[in-house]
């Protein structure tokens, strides 16, 4: 409400001041020799300059821009592929400014040599093939090569060795969450379908397939360090993006299909906590955090807990009203530690075998026959049915 009364303001104020011009021109007209709607030497000098200006701008804001939000960028990849990532990046980056300083250059100060001049006529210059022939063969040089190198570097980024050992490991994406399966001590994956979601099944598992025996779902991401992990990506309903922006790795959740992302995590949470970029950030962002406990207390309200950095998995799809916080943690472990951590952990069959226990448990005294009389043969069965479709 308070926006729409703000712009509603602006809008008038806008009018208003439109309005006086109008007003101070009517004042004028008496003054003027010219009042016609021509552009004059004048005009066109003071256009040719503003150009100039324009230049300026650009280059002090791009300065100004890269200096105040340039430690923003994160640093130092957390995966043994994000340095070919990051150097892809800066390369792109590099040129594009260094053209871009150029050509804005060249564009402007041609528009102030060529302003217009009374009396002035346009010469007409038909074509120029030496000149045509350098600025299309420049751009076509530098893109095939940047072209071939981000290819090259695609390429290698997205190399599974058949022969390499990889843990697999399962991200399934849903509104608004994340669950991952790991793929047990065969490291294959279970079948798995939508339409087998059910109960504790909440990834819809193929309980009858013998590889999906040893699955393990979980709702926190751990990974070990130093071992390259395949993961398979999937969604349970709409079009997701698993993004770990520490690890440079994105890739889209599609419903019906598997995707699938590698990468080789080189530094643990701990050794990341520990990063001299890493400790500036934190203390950055705890800084403004105890101001803002500091305005919070102020109003008797409890302040913020101080941030400790974590390594997160991010839906980077606007996927519906929670997707700005569909995200999961990840920790990198030690090898020892990751098995340690996933030892603890229960497989999804004998989640489902021990909610099928107790649900039945609770429907067995339907079944109980009494003892007298001939028994109700139906009545099991009915009761084994239930227990069979579930
Ligand atoms: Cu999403």
């Amino acid at each position: 409400m308070t926006s729409l009364l703000v712009i509603i303001v602006l809008v008038l104020l806008s009018v208003a001041i439109w309005q006086m011009t109008k007003i101070f021109d009517l004042t004028q007209v008496g003054n003027k020799k010219d009042n016609s709607q021509v552009a004059t030497d004048n005009d066109n000098n003071i256009q040719g300059y503003l150009m100039f200006g324009f230049l300026a701008f650009l280059y002090i804001f791009t300065i100004f821009g890269l200096l105040k939000w340039g430690h923003l960028v994160l640093s130092n990849p957390a995966s043994e592929h994000g340095s070919d990532y990051d150097n892809l990046m800066m390369i792109s980056f590099a040129i594009i400014f260094f053209v871009q300083a150029i050509t804005q250059a060249l564009l402007h100060y041609f528009a102030y040599k060529y302003r217009g001049k009374q009396g002035n006529t346009a010469l007409y210059f038909a074509d120029n093939d030496k000149l045509e022939f350098i600025w299309t063969i420049i751009p076509v040089i530098v893109l095939a090569g940047l072209i071939l190198y981000g290819l090259y570097t695609w390429t290698n980024i997205m190399f599974v060795d058949e022969d390499e050992d990889v843990m697999v490991v399962e991200l399934y994406a849903k509104q608004f969450n994340w669950e991952a399966r790991y793929s047990g001590a065969d490291n294959v994956l279970g079948k798995a379908n939508v339409r087998l979601i059910e109960g504790v099944n909440t990834m819809g598992v193929d309980m009858t397939d013998p590889n999906a025996q040893d699955d393990i779902s979980t709702t926190e991401l751990h990974l070990p360090k130093g071992k390259k992990i395949l993961f398979k990506l999937r969604s349970q309903d709409v079009l997701h993006s698993a993004y770990m922006p520490h690890f440079r790795a994105q890739m889209n959740c599609v419903p019906g299909m598997v995707t699938q992302f590698a990468f080789k995590p080189i530094y643990t949470t701990d050794e990341m906590r520990q990063d001299e970029k890493m400790v500036e950030k934190v203390s950055t962002i705890n800084k403004i955090r105890a101001k803002k406990t500091a305005e919070l207390a102020a109003q008797g309200k409890p302040g913020l807990d101080p941030y400790t950095f974590d390594y997160l998995l991010l839906c980077n799809k606007i996927c519906g009203a929670s997707h700005y916080n569909m995200q999961m943690k990840i920790v990198v472990d030690t090898p020892q530690d990751f098995q340690n951590w996933l030892k603890g952990k229960g497989t999804i069959a004998k989640a489902v075998n021990d909610d099928k226990a107790a649900k039945a448990a609770q429907n067995a005294p339907v079944s109980v026959p009494a003892p007298a009389k001939k028994p109700d043969t139906t009545v099991v069965a009915t009761a084994e049915a239930t227990v069979v479709s579930k």
